[in-house]
């Protein structure tokens, strides 16, 4: 029987890396663009990368980058995926202040060449293209944010993301292309990258405990995110591009918490109770019955305009693609402090 070949751009990536292992496990042939690095940049996924030499090997990687058209057109013309699942992109809201050319040229552009890859190679009817949509495209609209709310983008990468959904939205249009788009809210997890808050957050209390790091410094603790998890996340993407025609679809839990609250049970599941005292700059998360400090605040987290409060409606996936959150906010956070207690 004819193999199902999938090509994940982002395959090093928090989400490429849980997605990978799910086709894998799907029996997929699964293919990663990786971008060249100084060092290794595999981590995530060596647990499933087998030594080509070896009998059967599932899973391949090619150099690749998606400000580089080149190399997008060869990696597709060669491996003929039937799905690709667009999950590359600097994916940082304050890195994207810093480096707003940057992330416009990858999240945005970098989208557009591979549909245009794929229109070029002839390829419209074969492929299915799933992108990586972003409730950061929200901005400043209020929750609960569906399908149908207003999107106003508050960052470059906000930005830059919506001009590659609405690009994806457009061959889907102008080419009868199988394009799907997934908006998803937060998802986090032990492979979450360091320095987006919830990791920050777990790493911080680790490093704390075991005295490697006296303080965790934040930025802004009152934005409220939906915090889901990347594993139901990865399911959803690809329930999205199974479905019998392309659409956009949010995917979120419904529920949303503050960051203060996210460090409160962060904290309360190492047996420490965050109280928290003073202002603005000024104020400390501490613990009163020792008095100790262990949060502090820095003004360089915050960002230039932030998005206050994200919480989705996942009412359509679940209506038509069946799917729901299954892992629990308080044991997603578990696993993290597991994983980063154990290392
Ligand atoms: P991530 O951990 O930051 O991974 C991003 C991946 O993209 C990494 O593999 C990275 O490679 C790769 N990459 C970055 N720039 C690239 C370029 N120019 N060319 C090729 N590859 C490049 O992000 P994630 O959390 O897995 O998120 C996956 C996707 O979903 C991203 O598009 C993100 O914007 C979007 N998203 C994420 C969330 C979330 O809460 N996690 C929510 C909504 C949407 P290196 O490993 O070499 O850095
Ligand atoms: O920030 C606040 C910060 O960086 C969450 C990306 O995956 O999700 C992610 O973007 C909140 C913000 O995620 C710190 O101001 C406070 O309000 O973890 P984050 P994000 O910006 O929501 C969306 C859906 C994506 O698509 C993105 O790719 O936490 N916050 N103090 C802090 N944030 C960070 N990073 N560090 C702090 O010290």
């Amino acid at each position: 029987m004819k193999k199902n070949i999938a090509l994940i751009t982002g395959i090093t990536g928090q989400d490429g890396s849980i997605l990978a292992k799910f086709l894998l496990k799907k029996n997929y042939e699964v293919h990663g663009i990786k971008r060249r690095s100084s060092s290794f940049n595999t981590q995530r996924i060596d647990d499933i990368y087998n030594d080509l030499h070896e009998p059967n090997p599932q899973l391949f990687l090619h150099y690749g980058d998606l400000t580089d058209f080149s190399s997008i057109i060869n990696v597709i013309k060669k491996v003929k995926p039937i799905e690709i699942y667009n999950l590359a992109a600097q994916s940082h809201v304050q890195v994207s202040f810093e480096t707003p050319e940057y992330t416009a040229n990858a999240d945005a552009i970098g989208t557009l060449r591979i549909l245009e890859a794929i229109r070029i190679l002839n390829l419209t009817k074969s492929i299915k293209f799933y992108q990586a949509s972003t409730s950061e495209m929200y901005g400043s609209t209020p929750p609960p944010q569906n399908e149908n709310s207003p999107m106003k983008p508050a960052s470059p990468y906000g930005a830059a993301k919506l001009y590659a959904h609405w690009i994806t939205k457009n061959y889907r249009t102008s080419y009868n292309m199988f394009a799907s788009t997934g908006i998803l809210f937060n998802h986090e997890g032990p492979s979450r990258g360091e320095t987006f808050v919830s990791r920050k957050i777990t790493m911080g209390i680790a490093n704390i405990l075991k005295k490697k790091q006296k303080y965790l410094y934040l930025g802004n603790l009152d934005a409220f995110r939906d915090w889901g998890d990347a594993r139901d996340y990865a399911k959803a993407m690809w329930k999205i591009l199974q479905y019998k025609k392309p659409d956009d679809f949010v995917i979120a839990t419904g529920k949303s918490y503050s960051v203060r609250k996210f460090v409160e049970i962060s904290f309360s599941l190492v047996g420490i109770k965050i109280s928290w005292k003073g202002k603005g700059l000024k104020e400390i998360g501490y613990d009163k019955k020792t008095n100790r400090t262990y949060i502090k605040i820095d003004a360089k987290y915050f960002r230039p305009q932030e998005v206050d409060h994200l919480r989705g409606s996942f009412k359509k996936a679940n209506r038509i693609l069946g799917w729901k959150p299954e892992i629990k906010f308080k044991d997603m956070i578990k696993d993290m402090l597991d994983k980063d207690l154990g290392d």
